[in-house]
């Protein structure tokens, strides 16, 4: 092959497994062309949160469906090409499996990372924006291995089902949200982070709308949308950053 593994591409928000099955079994096949066609590309991507819209690792059992989806990543993974997987609010129970099956490197908090001559900041955005102290709370609970180890004892058939209720209905409520307020605390964090690093590029998902805002001459803000409505994502090649739809 003479195709040379050079770009890097970042996606977020894929929500798999909502709002229904068919509907996310579509939108499965179509985030799996994207990668096949960035295959040849391809040195790195960034799942940058919220790829399935639930996720738990119970010990000898995983939440069925998505095989599409995870035989692409691994099919990618054997190849050699760097897939780094930062859970979202909807699938932060990762316990390893990725890791060990699907070859993914799990990011459990924000990253900050040199790629050729640009420093990136990379997160999902939840938990960032103003007002996310009540939120930040919740997240701690969910985060802490007494919350697990009670999720984990309840049989998966009617935890899950809760799983998905109460997914559903945080999405009713972060509906009520203003997008461009979230948007705005996101800035805000980027900035206040910006007082002390230098960062070319702040990329974040959570929010479902593509977004690029210059922070400072050498500094973006990037919010990269989602794969609901969307379907964008990004691309990096030669220090040049580029918005993409699929
Ligand atoms: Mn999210």
């Amino acid at each position: 092959m003479t195709n040379k593994r050079n770009k890097i591409y970042f996606a977020s928000d894929f929500h798999l497994g909502s709002p229904n099955y068919q509907d996310s079994l579509l939108r499965e096949k179509k985030a799996c062309d994207w990668l096949s066609t960035i295959e040849p590309h391809a040195k790195e991507i960034y799942l940058v949160g919220d790829i399935f819209d639930f996720w738990f690792e119970y010990n000898k059992v995983i939440p069925k469906g998505f095989e599409r989806l995870k035989g692409k990543l691994v099919q990618l993974t054997d190849q050699g090409v760097e897939i780094h997987f930062f859970p979202g609010n909807h699938d932060l129970w990762t316990f390893g499996y990725l890791e060990k099956e699907l070859g993914l490197i799990v990011h459990k908090k924000p990253l900050i990372t040199k790629i050729e001559d640009r420093t990136f900041y990379i997160t999902h955005g939840d938990g960032l924006c103003e007002g996310a102290k009540k939120y930040n709370l919740l997240k701690s609970f969910f985060n802490s291995s007494l919350c697990q180890w009670a999720f984990e004892k309840i049989h998966p058939n009617l935890g899950i089902k809760l799983a998905q209720t109460w997914s559903k209905s945080s999405r009713k409520r972060g509906g009520q949200v203003d997008n461009e307020k979230l948007q705005e605390g996101l800035i805000n964090h980027s900035k206040e982070i910006l007082k002390n690093s230098h960062i070319n590029y702040f990329i974040f998902g959570h929010i479902h709308e593509p977004k690029e805002l210059e922070l400072t001459p050498n500094s973006k803000y990037i919010n990269i949308g989602d794969w609901i409505t969307h379907f964008s994502y990004l691309e990096f090649h030669q220090n040049n950053l580029l918005f993409k739809y699929f």
